[in-house]
């Protein structure tokens, strides 16, 4: 029986030295990817957890245009509404920023939220001071933006119409 020869067996080691490296640098680029893939979908999800939750709530604090024709001046939480969990309406979320879900520690999420009109929806209106009367953009932007360190910043956009809360 033929043993390897030292010479083979060098070979061998020049052999494997060369090809293991580029095969190890495949499987760690292949599950690198599907982690970045898996966190995309999750920042997904919980952007359309905390859409949904956002979509439930009122369009505005007031219930109709007040009687100059307006809806809310001044966006973001109102009186006595400091938590999530007092949020109201569509624009309470204005500047919260936190865990849509503390399951996922990893995934912070941030709202803007801004009238617009119809003219260019991606927009957000600066509300004048003084407001005139029947200032009524008729809708509200609202910006989500996700955060993960494999993602980076996930934006992501939906337009609310007073007619969903009705
Ligand atoms: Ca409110
Ligand atoms: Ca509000």
């Amino acid at each position: 029986m033929k043993g390897i020869t030292l010479i083979e067996l060098a070979i061998i080691i020049v052999v494997l030295s060369i090809a293991i490296p580029p095969l190890l640098n495949l499987i760690a680029e292949v599950s690198q990817k599907s982690v970045k893939a898996e966190a995309l979908n999750t920042a997904t999800s919980l952007s359309q957890v905390l859409m949904e939750e956002l979509c439930s709530k009122k369009f505005d604090e007031r219930d109709t245009e007040d009687d100059t024709g307006n809806w809310s001046a001044v966006l973001g939480p109102d009186t006595g509404e400091s938590a999530r969990a007092d949020f109201d309406d569509v624009d309470d979320f204005h500047g919260w920023s936190g865990l849509v879900d503390d399951q996922f520690p990893y995934y912070t999420a941030s709202v803007t939220v801004g009238y617009v009109d119809e003219a260019s929806p991606d927009t957000i209106l600066t509300i004048p001071s003084p407001l005139p009367d029947n200032w009524t953009p008729g809708y509200k932007l609202v910006i989500v933006t996700i955060t993960h360190s494999l993602t980076g910043d996930l934006i992501f956009k939906t337009i609310i119409t007073p007619l969903h809360s009705l």
